[in-house]
């Protein structure tokens, strides 16, 4: 109902003005850079997951956590559900998580696909990925394969992760949650709680930091991580930079090197959920693990993550937003080089849990909202120009 009285807002709209086609009602909110305007593209979203730009502004995909994945048009129509998308262990955080687009996808049309698959011993799943072509009319992913799996399969409905980020060199880096298994984010013969990188057909780099010892899955680029669930390049130097759910407290930013260990559960800046500390963990750091390059006491429940690095809103220039699940808020992070100087919290108001945020094309954020009747949202700065 509500995706149609959109609709209807969007044709009427278009009818009595040649501006930009999206002319629904924006909300405005205060911020320190000035005043936000947040306009709805699409409601009605199940749970929306994650979201990836098609080039020549051809829309966008758009997951929805019980496994549809849709087109979003340029124009803010929603298409019907994709067909040829894997079934996805829909429970608990599991679902249907990230997409991602090939670096090559104007040549070969393939879209990447992460999410929580089923079939494991007891009822449990794990996260796997998987690629199909997206098909000429856009209705469908063609010839989807598996290209990665958590095995053994240890979720009973937590901690999958996981977000797909290319880097320049086109080797794809995947983050895996631990299962809500702690141990295992230390065990190089699992893929739990690890980053890894592969090759886009999910063949192993030789140069990964693990190729060649005994019972050490060779994927594994770093480990020692919870429950990753945003990842992002830098658009300035080409690092990866990852988001992890601390337990209670401690959600980190890592900036994720080669063979390197981030700790979890040896070091941690949180406690369990039952106000007892964690049994594994030697304190905040423990020896031969990489500190968080930021870390709050406080669990914003972070989730997607971008750089800004558009030219539209200078204000926001080389600033990195993070969607935070349990505060309700985009966060938005100053650095002076690869440190935190500044943080301000976002979209307060609307009072919505954010699983996702990416930068447009046309420089404005775009962010999901996970909740039974999420939406995409287009966030910009008004200016006063405009
Ligand atoms: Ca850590």
């Amino acid at each position: 109902m509500l995706r149609k009285n959109l609709l209807a807002t969007l044709c009427a709209s278009v009818l009595i003005s040649a501006g930009p086609v999206l002319s629904a009602p924006a909300q405005t909110m205060k911020s320190e850079d000035g005043t936000l305007e947040v306009t709805p593209v699409v409601t009605g979203l199940e749970h929306p997951w994650a979201l990836a730009f098609l080039p020549d502004s051809k829309g966008m995909l758009v997951t929805e956590r019980p496994g549809n994945l849709r087109l979003v048009t340029a124009e803010g129509k929603l298409s019907a559900p994709l067909n040829g998308v894997p079934t996805v262990w829909a429970k608990g955080q599991g679902g249907l998580l990230d997409v991602a687009l090939s670096p090559d996808f104007k040549q070969d049309r393939m879209v990447y696909l992460s999410y929580a698959e089923g079939g494991g011993q007891g009822g449990k799943a794990g996260t796997a990925v998987g690629r199909g072509r997206l098909s000429d009319d856009m209705t469908a992913l063609k010839d989807f394969q598996v290209i990665l799996r958590q095995e053994p399969k240890l979720s009973v409905g937590n901690h999958f992760g996981s977000r797909l980020v290319f880097d320049r060199d086109g080797y794809l880096f995947v983050t895996l949650g631990e299962n809500n298994d702690r141990p295992t984010a230390q065990d190089l013969d699992k893929l739990q709680g690890k980053v890894v990188r592969i090759y886009p057909d999910g063949t192993v780099p030789k140069d990964n930091p693990f190729v060649g010892q005994a019972n050490v899955r060779p994927e594994i680029w770093s480990y020692g991580q919870r429950n990753p669930q945003g990842a992002a390049l830098n658009p300035w130097n080409g690092t990866l930079w990852e988001n992890e759910h601390g337990p209670l407290g401690g959600d980190e930013v890592n900036i994720i090197e080669r063979g390197k260990n981030y700790g979890w559960p040896l070091a941690t800046h949180g406690i369990n959920y039952s106000g007892q500390p964690i049994p594994e963990a030697k304190g905040e750091t423990a020896e031969g693990t990489v500190a968080p390059n930021h870390v709050w006491e406080k669990s914003p429940g972070l989730s997607g993550m971008a750089f800004y690095d558009a030219d539209r809103f200078k204000a926001w220039q080389r600033n990195v937003f993070i969607g935070a699940l349990i505060s309700q808020e985009l966060i938005r992070l100053e650095f002076d080089g690869d440190k935190v100087i500044h943080e301000e919290r976002l979209l307060g108001d609307f009072k919505k849990r954010i699983r996702d945020v990416r930068q447009g094309p046309d420089g404005y954020l775009y962010v999901l909202t996970d909740e039974e009747n999420g939406g995409l949202y287009k966030v910009g700065l008004k200016l006063l120009a405009d």
